[in-house]
């Protein structure tokens, strides 16, 4: 048992289509508790930071290009072991493989456009907290 806190972005493809309520309904009926929820258009040099560890793959800049299209819903989202539990929900990072009931397997079909970001583990869900909550959490 480990009650964790963790960082989502429901993603600038999210926002647009209109299902960031939805988004957030499925975490929340999951018994996840919000702890941050935030809508901002993310800074280039907050994208870059944020997906650092991608700095050197060929879809960098599509990808800081298009997380910073729009606004996005950051999420701070508390409960049992909420990295994994909330990876799990999204689904396949590729959504043509994601299954059917997850986020990326109801809503997605493009890798470019998969409707959310999660933290992928307790460093990183600490690093991403703070870039997008650097006030703190409720
Ligand atoms: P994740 O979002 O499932 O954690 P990561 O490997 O961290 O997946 O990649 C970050 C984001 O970069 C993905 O959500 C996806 O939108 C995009 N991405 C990952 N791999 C590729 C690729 O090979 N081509 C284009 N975009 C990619
Ligand atoms: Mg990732």
């Amino acid at each position: 048992m480990a009650n964790e806190r963790t960082l989502v972005l429901v993603k600038p493809d999210g926002v647009r289509r209109g299902i960031s309520g939805e988004i957030v309904a499925r975490f929340e009926q999951r018994g996840f508790k919000l702890r941050g929820a935030r809508l901002l258009k993310i800074s280039r040099a907050t994208a870059q930071k944020h997906y650092g560890e991608h700095k050197e793959r060929p879809f960098f800049g599509e990808l800081v290009d298009f997380i910073t299209s729009g606004p996005v819903l950051a999420l701070a989202l508390e409960g049992e072991s909420a990295i994994a539990a909330v990876r799990t929900m999204m689904g396949a990072t590729n959504p043509v493989n994601a299954v059917p009931g997850t986020i990326r397997g109801d809503y997605a079909l493009l890798m470019g456009e998969n409707i959310v970001h999660g933290s992928d583990s307790k460093e990183s869900a600490k690093r991403e907290l703070a870039l997008f909550f650097p006030d703190g959490l409720v």
